[in-house]
């Protein structure tokens, strides 16, 4: 079955590419956006290139126009209605694209998808989803036929070989049903590098955070894996040459100059060594000060030079697929290149080069149980002294040996995609009742990004990498615990648009849904509070002072303790009216100001390690108040405290403000 859509009988003029990554529904049916997302989509911003590179190169001809538009719907609404009206120009065919659709976006994908076919426009989807399911099964599986009924195409694979083609077929109408590239693996060496738009850039609370992938494939077999059955075991990896000019052109023109290089092991890209040695001439031959975090694993200490290189090209973070430190756990799950008793000399070799280290985790092995979690994380924190970790509920994702096995067993899966999303339960675990398994994985985030293992954290952290690793702690407890998602899901501050609801959730009226969201941003707000001052707490505690700073602190120490010991307030005023006394012209401080004096220099000494005892007046007043003593509260105090919050706030927000 082909698309023929359009039935203009000639050729366009202009063809439009409509870009889009649809998100995922939360539990309540809408659609999560944020008002700011922390990372950029790689696949995006592969596919903007790949179609910029035929635009650039006329693939479709030479009179046709390409315009390219791009939604990320993680942090954009897509305007579905005006985009099919734009494809209702006589000379102008648009076609749309669902790009990267992973599982757990499958279900807010397809619904987009009928919605631009019910408006007539050419749809076809991509990404791991179908790819994977595609890849693993012989046939086509009942959520995949219900897209081709929809006259959907699909795209099973890598498409850099193949977009042209794909866009030629789309100009003439003949988009076939499915495009099946998968053992066509692309050679990335000459294929353009995904490109980052401005535009999108500023909708993420750091503008100047990229990401790239600089190598596909991976040479292992994990079990629950979906990319080896998709991207295959042979590495491909990118010109160095070409990354360079991309680096550069991004620096200089948009200052991106923090990279998120997206391979899934960037110790088995065969070509990490010139990738390395250009990002440090880079760094030390141009002064383009970039830094990035790549994914590795747990072998990657051993590769000769590869960590020191890693440290002088710029790499400030590794994160490590550690899933598990049970050696039973990862038999199981056929990672035999983890080998938990070489964990601390792999952590180890890390920290000397002063990469900071984050560890994959993966809870609901078959070994696990609320107990051995716990206990895991305890190590995680005492004995190996990991930065960071992430953690994530097993999931069968469609694609991997694991789905595969469990369907052909017919075990229980949950049937909803949406879940798929690693922190869902979507399947039975013999060592959890229901709720249990979510509850462990809940307390892993809360135990890990305590306070006084984030203080522990900084306090040893390496200078250079003191902010990115406090800035992350933000963003991790933001999404783990404010808003119960994931950190690699939940961005800054959820949008939900009423009336955009999945089937099966009722829309509401305006009024009950500005409660809710009333409700929910108050909820949101006071949550935010707490984290901003523990935050605050945290860099008070564990900042490093300048020279200039510990000098001034000694000399305010000295000097207190002087007027401590030689005068009491009481004291001096009394010197200051004797003195009056014998001569009239002399001032005479008000009993105020010279407590004001008194309190300010034994408050300026303790806040600035801690804003302990503010916090402690706080709650002395709110018990007074609450008990009806409001007389005993001191209005001076409340101002006084008041404005010290206020000013160590701002030097506070000044702080992470300026710190790159
Ligand atoms: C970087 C990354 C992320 C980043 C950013 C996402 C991004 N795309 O940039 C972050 C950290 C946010 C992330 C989050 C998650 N991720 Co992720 N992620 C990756 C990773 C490692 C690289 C993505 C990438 O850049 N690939 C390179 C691009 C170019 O490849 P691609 O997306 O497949 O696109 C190619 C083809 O699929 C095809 N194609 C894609 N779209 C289209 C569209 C059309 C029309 C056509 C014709 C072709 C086409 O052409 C592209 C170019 O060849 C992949 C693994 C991998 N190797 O891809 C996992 C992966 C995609 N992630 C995965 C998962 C599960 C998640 C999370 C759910 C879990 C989690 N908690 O981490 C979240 C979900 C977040 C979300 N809502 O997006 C799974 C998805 C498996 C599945 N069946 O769903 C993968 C495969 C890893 C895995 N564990 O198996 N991820
Ligand atoms: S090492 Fe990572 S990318 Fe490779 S197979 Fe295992 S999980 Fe997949």
């Amino acid at each position: 079955m082909e698309q023929r859509l359009c039935g203009v009988g000639r050729p366009p003029e202009r063809l439009k590419v409509v870009l889009i990554k649809a998100s995922k529904y939360d539990d309540e049916g809408y659609v999560i956006r944020h008002f700011r997302g922390v990372l950029p989509s790689n696949t995006l911003a592969c596919l903007y290139s790949l179609t910029d590179d035929v635009r650039r190169r006329r693939v479709l001809g030479e009179d046709l126009q390409v315009d390219i538009e791009l939604y990320d719907e993680s942090v954009s609404k897509v305007p579905v209605d005006k985009i099919i009206r734009s494809g209702r120009h006589r000379d102008r065919k648009v076609i749309v694209c669902l790009v990267g659709v992973q599982t757990n976006q499958f279900p807010r994908a397809v619904d987009l998808a009928r919605r631009f076919r019910q408006g007539g426009l050419p749809v076809i989807i991509g990404g791991f989803h179908v790819s994977g399911t595609l890849a693993m099964f012989n046939q086509v599986t009942p959520e995949i036929q219900e897209l081709l009924d929809l006259g959907v195409s699909v795209a099973k694979g890598e498409v850099e070989e193949n977009w042209g083609e794909i866009l030629k077929d789309a100009v003439h109408d003949r988009l076939r049903p499915i495009y099946d590239t998968i053992s066509d693996l692309p050679d990335l060496y000459t294929k353009p590098i995904p490109m980052i738009h401005r535009g999108y850039l500023k909708r993420f609370a750091s503008s100047n955070f990229g990401t790239i992938d600089c190598g596909r494939g991976c040479p292992f077999n994990c079990s629950f894996c979906t990319i080896i059955n998709v991207q295959g075991h042979k590495v491909r990896y990118r010109s160095a040459d070409a990354l360079a000019r991309t680096l550069r052109e991004n620096y200089l023109r948009h200052g991106i100059d923090f990279y998120f290089f997206t391979d899934d092991d960037f110790a088995r890209n065969t070509g990490w060594r010139q990738i390395f040695e250009m990002l440090i001439r880079l760094r030390e031959d141009e002064g383009l000060k970039i830094q990035f975090m790549i994914q590795v694993d747990t072998l990657s200490y051993k590769i000769p030079q590869f960590i020191e290189l890693a440290s002088r090209a710029g790499c400030t973070q590794v994160f490590i697929g550690m899933e598990s430190i049970n050696p039973k756990n990862l038999k199981a799950a056929g990672k035999t290149q983890n080998h938990v008793g070489q964990y601390k000399d792999l952590i180890k070799a890390w920290h000397d080069a002063k990469v900071a280290t984050h560890v994959g985790y993966i809870i609901g092995f078959p070994f696990d149980t609320a107990e051995s979690v716990r206990e895991d994380v305890e190590r995680l924190k005492r004995e190996l002294q990991v930065e960071q970790a992430s953690f994530f509920m097993l999931t069968p994702l469609p694609g991997s040996q694991d789905h595969l096995e469990m369907t052909r067993a017919g075990e229980y899966m949950d049937s909803d995609f949406n879940n798929y999303d690693s922190f869902h339960e979507t399947t039975r675990h013999a060592h959890f009742k229901p709720g249990e398994w979510m509850e462990a994985y809940r307390k892993a985030w809360k135990s890990f990004y305590s306070f006084e293992y984030m203080r522990e954290v900084l306090a040893n952290a390496n200078p250079e990498n003191y902010w990115n690793i406090f800035r992350n702690f933000i963003w991790y407890k933001n999404s783990a615990l404010i808003e119960n998602g994931h950190p690699m899901v939940h961005g800054f501050f959820r949008l939900k648009d009423r009336r955009d609801r999945r089937a099966g959730f009722a829309v509401e009226s305006r009024v009950k849904h500005l409660v809710r969201r009333l409700r929910e941003i108050r909820q949101y707000s006071r949550s935010w509070i707490s984290l901003l001052l523990e935050m605050e707490e945290l860099w008070l505690q564990t900042r490093r002072r300048s020279e200039a700073e510990l000098r001034l602190l000694a000399e305010l120490k000295r000097v207190r303790a002087e007027v401590r010991r030689n005068l009491r307030t009481a004291e001096l005023q009394l010197a200051h009216i004797r003195a009056k006394a014998h001569m009239p012209e002399i001032h005479v401080p008000s009993r105020w100001a010279l407590l004001f004096k008194d309190f300010n220099l034994a408050v300026a000494k303790r806040v600035t390690y801690s804003r302990e005892d503010i916090h402690i007046f706080w709650l002395k007043t709110k018990d007074r108040f609450r008990r009806g003593q409001i007389f005993s509260i001191l209005p001076h105090e409340v101002v006084l405290h008041s404005i010290r919050e206020a000013q160590l706030f701002l030097l506070f927000a000044a702080a992470v403000m300026r710190a790159r």
